[in-house]
């Protein structure tokens, strides 16, 4: 089979906002991902799971639970695996500390690259009131700052204890921000922000679904992006270079899993 080529292994993949349990997670296509790629060392930067969603309504077609055994199964093949829970899959962070079918549960992690960065790991959830109250906090100083985190933390907690939706600081921004790119702009701020007060070189996160690898301010912004609507992953080179790796199905791809499916549909009925 033709298909059979061998996955590129890279020494680092980052993943985020994947959103398994919800019909936009493109599962099919980060099956593929995960077919074609490999690494060392495998970061879950949050909302992999989309534990939100489940409460209104079970959505876990067998392809969620293939990207779950995927990744499980690179585990027992000896991939470090490190999971940052994000606002999504905060049930997660109930977890933190602990170790699930050999996947590291972290509230942030450190990531130091091949050629000697030391990286920030966090989904970026966290500075929604940061990135909300940018302004603000810079005229009111280091307090201010530590009680909008900490605020953060707990307004969503209560909220989600009492039954509320996660209240989206992007569907928020996109009411009240004519520009969308201000609001992403903030939270790059945001984040790099974070990086420098971590003493990191840069950072790595999620959340706002939309892939980056930018210089802010001297520091260096690393965004995954999604599996939801773009479908990008980073990757480290052995070299400790970063990339965007954007995933889309070739048009013979297409074809050829279309008849894979067909076929599978066949054998299992
Ligand atoms: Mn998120």
């Amino acid at each position: 089979m033709s298909e059979d080529q061998e996955p590129t292994r890279y020494r680092t993949l980052f993943l985020s906002d994947i959103h398994l349990g919800t019909r936009g997670c493109q599962a099919e296509l980060l099956l593929d991902f995960l077919k074609h790629n490999e690494a060392d060392t495998i970061y879950l930067v949050g909302d992999i799971i989309d534990g939100w969603r489940l409460k209104g309504g079970w959505y876990w077609p067998q392809t969620h639970n293939d990207v779950v055994q995927k990744l499980l199964r690179q585990v027992r093949k000896g991939v470090r695996m490190l999971y940052v829970p994000g606002n999504h899959d905060e049930f997660a962070r109930e977890f933190i500390g602990a170790f699930f079918g050999g996947v590291e549960v972290l509230d942030k992690a450190y990531h130091a690259t091949k050629d000697g960065k030391r990286l920030l790991i966090v989904h970026g959830d966290q500075f929604d009131l940061v990135v909300q109250h940018a302004r603000w906090l810079a005229v009111l100083g280091d307090w201010a700052y530590e009680v909008a985190l900490w605020s953060n933390l707990w307004f969503n907690r209560i909220r989600r204890s009492l039954g509320f939706p996660y209240w989206s600081l992007s569907a928020w921004a996109k009411l009240k921000v004519k520009n969308a790119v201000n609001f992403i702009s903030a939270f790059e701020e945001a984040l790099a922000e974070a990086a420098r007060r971590h003493h990191a070189d840069g950072v790595v996160c999620g959340h706002i679904h939309h892939a980056a690898i930018r210089d802010i301010n001297g520091m260096l912004y690393v965004n995954t992006g999604d599996f939801v609507e773009s479908c990008t992953a980073v990757a480290e080179h052995a070299d400790g270079r970063l990339e965007i790796l954007h995933w889309r199905l070739t048009a013979e791809q297409q074809k050829a899993s279309a008849l894979q499916l067909r076929s599978g549909a066949k054998a299992a009925a």
